[in-house]
């Protein structure tokens, strides 16, 4: 199996998970559990419970126990996507090739499908306790996940991109945006996995260091393929930067350094599990992924 076959093969079991997870469509009040499952399996590619799932693999742990918490992820990740569309935020029609939430469901309906996903995410990893993992692991995980997508990750990064629509940024406050807005996710996926694999120091460090440079690293990547992607691979139209006037890492460094920023970061993050070995064969693959990924 190549790697983007690994990647499926994982993201089908995530999705299996994801439908045991969810409320079903036909559950009273119907309309928000359609909305919910809408935008659940409008597609994606599972990247970030996948790596919840290698980060245990990583520990010589089994998938099968950590795949509610790699569906929660997926969860809290789609709730950033519902919101960030939202005619308030980015204002787009499009996500993962089909209409966004709040076009098919109407805002009301789309903020509160957004909510939802954000609470089944912490129901769903305070109730690994009931599957056996220890409580204070969950305890830890439950911290990771609320610290990744509060003030301190997507949403703080997520104000200072509002702020930013329109003016002049330095790279600093543009890393900044997408330490927060990108890494911070990817970085709670695996330290989760980890944790709960009961990993011990260097290999939670190895993991953080690896999420934040892929995080860098797959921004970096978003942003080119912004300019240069194909639009019905991403499944959203091209050059939505340019018409929310956001600054990207093409418009500070251009398109070419901002190409060698990519591959930077990329080698930073094999650098960071180099000490893991061959158990990080699917981490080692998403990395090297990135410098050619179309979507
Ligand atoms: C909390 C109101 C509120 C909004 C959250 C931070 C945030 C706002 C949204 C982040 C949304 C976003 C566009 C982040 C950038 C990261 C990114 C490029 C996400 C897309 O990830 P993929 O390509 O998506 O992995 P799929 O569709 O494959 O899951």
């Amino acid at each position: 199996m190549n790697w983007e076959q690994e990647l499926s093969a994982r993201a089908e079991m995530i999705n299996q998970a994801l439908d045991l997870c969810l409320p079903d469509a036909g559950r009273h009040p119907a309309l928000i559990h359609q909305a919910m499952r809408y935008s659940i399996f409008a597609g994606g590619k599972r990247l970030r419970g996948a790596f919840t799932l290698a980060a245990a693999e990583v520990l010589g742990q089994p998938r099968e126990p950590m795949l509610p918490a790699a569906a929660a992820l997926e969860m809290i990740h789609t709730y950033s996507l519902i919101h960030d569309d939202l005619p308030a935020m980015d204002d787009d029609d499009l996500r993962r090739g089909k209409p966004t939430c709040h076009k098919v469901f109407g805002e009301a309906i789309a903020i509160l499908a957004g909510d939802a996903l954000l609470t089944l995410t912490f129901e769903t990893l305070s109730r690994l306790q009931e599957a056996g993992f220890a409580p204070l692991s969950v305890i830890r995980v439950v911290a990771e996940v609320a610290a990744a997508a509060g003030t301190s990750g997507l949403i703080g990064g997520q104000v200072v991109d509002l702020e930013s629509e329109g003016r002049v940024i330095d790279p600093d406050q543009l890393d900044y945006i997408h330490l927060h807005k990108t890494a911070a996710l990817f970085r709670a996926a695996l330290r989760a996995g980890g944790l709960l694999a009961g990993a011990d120091d260097r290999a939670l460090q190895a993991l953080t260091g690896y999420g934040t440079s892929f995080g860098l690293a797959f921004q970096i990547t978003d942003d080119i393929l912004d300019l240069t992607g194909d639009e019905t691979l991403l499944g959203k139209p091209l050059n939505s930067d340019l018409a929310n006037q956001k600054a990207t890492y093409p418009s500070i460094y251009g398109l070419e350094q901002a190409r060698r920023h990519a591959e930077a970061q990329v080698n930073n993050a094999l650098h960071s599990i180099a000490c893991l070995g061959d158990a990080a064969t699917f981490l080692i693959g998403a990395a090297r992924y990135l410098l050619n990924r179309q979507s």
